[in-house]
Parts: C-alpha cells; sequence; structure tokens
C-alpha cells in the first residue's frame, strides 16, 4: 500500500520533491506586534535536474513573499523575487541580509516554540511543505 502511494505522489513530471533537503526552517522570534515575519532556512538540491523555486504561501500568514535584500548606498531595501534556481548539488541559504521568506500579517500571535507551516512552490508544479521553528535568534553584527 505504501508502494502505491509513493508511485502516485511521484508521477514522472509532477511533484516529487524527494530530490530536495531543507535544512534549519527558522521563524526568528518577532516582538509582539510586529507585523512581518521572516523565514530562513537551506533548500539543498540533491537531485539530477534543476529546481526553479517560484514562490510560497503559508496557512500561517495573510501573505508570504519571497524576498532579497540588498543594501544600496548603506541602505537596506527589499525587493521580491519571482524565480530562484537551484542546480543539482547545489544548496540556496535563506538568511539575513539577504534572501529571505518575507511573512505579512501573521495570523495568531506567534511565541517561542511554535511553528509555521510553509509551502514552496516550484515551477514544475511540485509543492515541498517545510515546518519552520519559531526561534530566539540573535543577529550577528547589528
Ligand atoms: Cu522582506
Amino acid at each position: 500500500m505504501k508502494r502505491v502511494l509513493l508511485a502516485l505522489i511521484c508521477l514522472p513530471g509532477l511533484a516529487c520533491a524527494a530530490d530536495l533537503t531543507i535544512e534549519a526552517p527558522v521563524v526568528p522570534l518577532a516582538p509582539p506586534g510586529v507585523m512581518a515575519h521572516a523565514a530562513f532556512m537551506q533548500i539543498s538540491n540533491t537531485g539530477d535536474s534543476l529546481r526553479q523555486l517560484v514562490g510560497v504561501s503559508s496557512p500561517d500568514y495573510a501573505m508570504a513573499h519571497i524576498h532579497q535584500t540588498a543594501e544600496q548606498d548603506g541602505i537596506a531595501t527589499m525587493s521580491s523575487v519571482d524565480l530562484i534556481e537551484i542546480a543539482p548539488g547545489q544548496t540556496v541559504t535563506f538568511a539575513y541580509g539577504g534572501l529571505h521568506i518575507m511573512l505579512m500579517h501573521p495570523k495568531a500571535a506567534l511565541a517561542e516554540g511554535d511553528t509555521v507551516a510553509l509551502s514552496l512552490q516550484f515551477a514544475n508544479g511540485a509543492v515541498q511543505p517545510v515546518i519552520a521553528k519559531v526561534m530566539r535568534l540573535h543577529r550577528h553584527g547589528s
């Protein structure tokens, strides 16, 4: 029975996300009342085909976007990212000061140890579920 289920999930050309490894998914604990949170993680492509991350959603937030922080004239700015290509063997890091998943308007207050559900959407139709842990993090260098 298990075999049958796996076969159904991993139809060729559709939605088999077994070639992705998600490490250290985390949502840094934000002060109460802050309506924008970030999610960080590392996504590794352990398969042999290019993967294209095209979106993200979360049932725990009104909106979720992929953002890139860039510094321009000493001011940090964020812009939306429509496509992240992850080549076979490549690891893409979402972290402070760079790529991040922007989470807007949490539907409930979050406490340390809570979890946030994320769905990473890929161009081939695959959806990778991720459970990020709410943790107290300290920024380095700021
Ligand atoms: Cu952002």
